[in-house]
């Protein structure tokens, strides 16, 4: 307790109680990658003063241009997460192969997957950006052999997930699977602070988000549901609806988080020909993502499959992301269903 309010170490410590097997390192590790959001906020937050900003000129295995912020993010959380014994191994957005600990530092039984800065395509344009995680065990040998094999667990089978987003304030938002609760930075005394107790995505919404640039590619089901939201309450839908994109997957899902809707970065005609399934990846956006949004009341789809069902088959996969209020996501289900029992009849 903090004069009365709840910092986010309390909170872990309280949490760890629920977790099976867990033992204070559970507690460490998020204490670490708290840790390294702080430091990645403060970084953001003095942006240009500190010559943060601007593309360092180099690609990540998926071939896009790497920001200045995406490298140093990435290294500030191997550097406060390597350490401490916690981990086996590491794997990131911006890292082509899994980062196993060094050999100079004790290895312990969980495994780290994460997205650095999300989003980062808006840092120079000072909109807001986040970082993503998920902790997932370390099965069997991994421990001593660390490789991408142990990381392919389905995403139902991750202990916590959480994000960081810097905006006009700082938050982090966790589950342990035990609901999700939202903590805001108060810069005075640098700790986390427990704002957003259970929070919860109303079912029904009448706000979706989407790059409508790639319209002309959708499949028939998502075009048919962007389709109706578009008529408002002339058409199928009798509603009137708003749309929203920032471009940047952690706000767009601290929204929903705050008053429903839905987002979606779906399958199209585009990555069909180019052999991918998607633009957002498996196990460190869509997975930690989709257990957030299922702990506050919402759904995650494909579409086609519930995202968190799916046994990965890389460490960069990617994977069509349909996620938030429960009713419209099934929506959108629905019309995928149909579709494809037309096709096939
Ligand atoms: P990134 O991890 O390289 O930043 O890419 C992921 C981001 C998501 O945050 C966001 O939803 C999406 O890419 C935006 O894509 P687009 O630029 O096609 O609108
Ligand atoms: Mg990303």
């Amino acid at each position: 307790m903090q004069n009365g309010r709840t910092t986010i170490t309390q909170f872990i410590i309280e949490e760890q109680r629920h977790i099976k097997d867990a033992t204070g390192d559970f507690t460490s590790l998020l204490n670490d990658i708290v840790t390294a959001c702080k430091v990645i906020s403060d970084l953001v937050n003095h942006g240009a003063l500190v010559g943060v900003l601007g593309a360092a000129g180099t690609e990540n295995v998926q071939g896009e241009d790497q920001k200045k912020m995406d490298i140093i993010s990435n290294d500030v959380f191997l550097r406060s997460n390597e350490w401490a014994g916690h981990l086996a191994a590491m794997a990131s957005e911006e890292m082509d192969e899994v980062y196993p600990i060094p050999a100079k530092y004790p290895r312990g039984k969980y495994l780290l997957t994460f997205d650095p800065l999300d989003g980062s395509s808006n840092i120079d344009v000072n909109v807001s950006v986040g970082t993503i995680f998920s902790i997932l065990r370390c099965p069997g040998e991994c421990k001593d052999k660390p490789s991408a094999d142990g990381f392919l667990q389905p995403g139902t089978e991750q202990v916590c997930a959480g994000y960081a987003l810097y905006g006009p304030s700082t938050m982090m938002v966790l589950t342990t699977g035990n609901g999700v609760n939202g903590f805001t930075l108060d810069q005075n005394i640098g700790e986390f602070v427990l704002t957003h107790p259970d929070m919860n995505i109303p079912e029904d919404t009448r706000e979706f988000a989407i790059n409508a640039s790639n319209m002309r590619h959708w499949e028939a089901p998502v075009k048919r549901y962007v389709d109706e939201c578009l008529a408002g309450k002339d058409g199928a839908r009798s509603e009137d609806f708003n749309m929203r994109w920032i471009a940047s997957m952690v706000a767009e899902v601290h929204r929903i988080l705050t008053r429903g809707g839905i987002f979606m970065y779906p399958l199209d005609e585009k990555m069909k020909a180019k052999d991918t399934a998607g633009k957002l990846r498996l196990m460190y956006e869509a997975n930690p993502m989709s257990f957030i949004v299922e702990q506050a009341g919402g759904s995650s789809s494909t579409g086609r499959e519930r995202i968190m069902e799916i046994k990965p088959d890389g460490l960069h996969q990617r994977v069509p992301v349909i996620l938030g209020s429960k009713n419209e996501v099934e929506q959108v289900a629905r019309y995928h269903k149909e579709m494809d029992a037309d096709a096939a009849a």
